[in-house]
């Protein structure tokens, strides 16, 4: 199966290298950014509802759902998709999958998504790491589109948020506040924004009447090496720590 996925331009790249992250207007095309929402919505149908955690409280998901979807699958590892981040990251040259996944944010149900960063829980001993969040339907910004504090890529890990009520990145570090926070974005189906795991983001709740949509997936540098930092994903796969992610759990594209 083929999902045609178009190439990040040399002003993106730099947008991004500027600003930590940065938005990709129609990454994938309308026709079948409609056949991965079809099957994007069997596969939420099925997941857990149970709120558990703080992150559950601001979205559900369907984990690793690449694994399972051929079509998720086909688009997690298009070359295109592995070009695009190897050229975000600086001086990288072949990304490995870390995970994949797909989120709602229903109206009423969840709440806002706490300003966090994603790096600080990892077990990577570098950070070149990023998401691309691609919209499944339109999501204008009212309904939670990610929002980023620019340039917050550069200040290092900042610490965990979602461990305790109060923790995210704002009431941890005020100072954040001097930096500019991106626009509101309103996205069209198949466009994506891609935010740096060091890049500190969040979304506000979802203030319309149908449930926002979107398919994730992250990447990071292939020559990272496991530090044997306690993860639930990675526990159990038998990784060698100071040796690369060589396992069929993370998938490399070298471009
Ligand atoms: O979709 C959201 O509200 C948050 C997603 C997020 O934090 C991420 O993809 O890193």
């Amino acid at each position: 199966m083929d999902i045609p996925v178009r190439a990040a331009s040399d002003d993106e790249v730099s947008f991004f290298h500027d600003h930590g992250w940065v938005r990709l207007p129609g990454l994938v095309d309308g026709e079948t950014v409609a056949l991965l929402r079809e099957r994007a919505a069997r596969h939420l149908r099925q997941r857990e509802r149970e709120h558990r955690t703080l992150v559950d409280q601001a979205f559900g998901q369907s984990r690793d759902v690449a694994d399972s979807d051929e079509a998720f699958r086909a688009l997690t590892l298009s070359p295109a998709m592995g070009r695009n981040a190897a050229r975000l990251l600086r001086g990288v040259e072949a990304v490995r999958v870390q995970v994949t996944n797909l989120l709602v944010k229903e109206p009423g149900e969840h709440a806002a998504t706490e300003f966090h960063q994603d790096f600080p829980w990892m077990p990577m001993d570098r950070s070149a790491m990023l998401t691309v969040w691609l919209a499944l339907a339109d999501v204008p910004a009212d309904m939670g589109s990610l929002r980023f504090y620019d340039g917050s890529h550069r200040y290092g890990i900042l610490g965990r948020s979602f461990t305790r009520a109060g923790d995210d990145q704002l009431s941890q570090h005020p100072w954040l506040k001097e930096l500019e926070v991106s626009p509101p974005l309103d996205l069209a189906a198949g466009d994506a924004t891609v935010h740096h795991a060091l890049t500190v983001h969040g979304a506000p709740a979802n203030q319309r009447d149908r449930p926002r949509l979107s398919f994730t997936v992250t990447y990071f540098d292939a020559d990272a090496l496991y530090t044997g930092t306690p993860y639930k994903q990675t526990d159990e796969l038998g990784l060698e720590v100071n040796k690369p992610f060589e396992h069929p759990r993370f998938p490399c594209l070298r471009p």
